[in-house]
C-alpha cells in the first residue's frame, strides 16, 4: 500500500504537548503593525507566520492558541488590516499575522501594494521558519490560496496547511475537502508533508499546532 500523501500531523506525545502548552501559556504581546520592510523588528529570533483568506478564522485561531480572547482582534481594527502584525511569545518566537487576502472589493492598487510587501517579506526574512496557510475545512484550496502557495514556493519558504472550522463539516465532506487539499498541495514543492485539522470552537488540533510551533522556536 502506498502511504497517503499529506497525512494529518500525529498528535504530540506528552513531552511535546507540554512544550507547546508552555510556550503559549507564557507572555504573548502585540509588538507592532508593519507596513513596509523597513518597519520589521530586528531579525533576532525565529518567527512563523499565519496566512489565509479573510474570514478563514485566522484571528480566532491565534486567540485560541494563545488563550487570549481579543489578542488578534485588537490589532485587526479597520485600517490595520493591511499590516503585518507582530506578536512576541516571550523572547523565543515571533508570531506574525499576515493580512487576510481575497477581499472581493479591495481596490487594485491596495492589492498590488500588499502583494509587493508580502513578496518582500516572504523572500527577505531569513528568520522565517515556516508559514502556516489556513484553509477553511468547508471550502478547500481556492485560486487565491494557490497563488500564495506559489509565492511561498518561489521564496522557498516551507508552508504547512492548517484546516480551520473542522466543527462545521461532517466526516464525508471533510474527507472530500482533505482529498482536494492533498491534490492541490502535490503541485507545491514548498508544502510541508503534514496537515493540521483544527477547530477553535471545539479546541481541536490546537495542542498539535502548539507543539509543532514550539518545535520551530
Ligand atoms: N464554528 C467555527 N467558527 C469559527 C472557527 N474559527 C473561526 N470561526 C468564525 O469564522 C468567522 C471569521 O473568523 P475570524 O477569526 O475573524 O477570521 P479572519 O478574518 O481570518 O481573522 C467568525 O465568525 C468566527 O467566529 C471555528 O473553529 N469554528
Ligand atoms: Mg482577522
Amino acid at each position: 500500500m502506498t502511504a497517503l500523501p499529506f497525512p494529518l500531523a500525529p498528535e504530540p506525545d506528552r513531552a511535546a504537548a507540554e512544550t507547546g502548552r508552555k510556550l503559549f501559556a507564557g507572555p504573548v504581546d502585540f509588538v507592532k503593525g508593519v507596513v513596509a520592510m523597513s518597519g520589521l523588528p530586528p531579525a533576532d529570533r525565529p518567527e512563523i507566520c499565519f496566512a489565509g483568506r479573510s474570514n478563514v478564522g485566522k484571528s480566532t485561531l491565534i486567540n485560541a492558541l494563545t488563550g487570549r480572547k481579543a489578542l488578534a482582534r485588537a490589532s485587526n481594527t479597520p485600517g490595520r488590516t493591511q499590516e503585518i502584525n507582530y506578536f512576541a511569545l516571550g523572547d523565543r518566537l515571533y508570531l506574525v499575522d499576515l493580512p487576510g487576502y481575497g477581499y472581493a472589493n479591495a481596490p487594485l492598487p491596495k492589492v498590488q501594494a500588499w502583494q509587493a510587501l508580502l513578496k518582500q517579506y516572504l523572500s527577505g526574512r531569513a528568520t522565517l521558519r515556516r508559514a502556516f496557510v489556513l484553509i477553511d475545512a468547508r471550502h478547500g484550496v481556492k485560486p487565491v490560496d494557490a497563488e500564495i502557495m506559489g509565492l511561498l514556493d518561489s521564496a522557498a519558504v516551507t508552508f504547512q496547511v492548517v484546516l480551520t472550522k473542522a466543527d462545521k463539516v461532517k466526516d464525508r465532506e471533510r474527507e472530500a475537502v482533505l482529498a482536494q487539499v492533498r491534490q492541490a498541495l502535490a503541485k507545491h514543492p514548498a508544502a510541508f508533508p503534514e496537515l493540521v485539522l483544527t477547530s477553535a470552537e471545539k479546541n481541536e488540533g490546537l495542542a498539535t499546532l502548539r507543539s509543532i510551533i514550539a518545535g520551530l522556536a
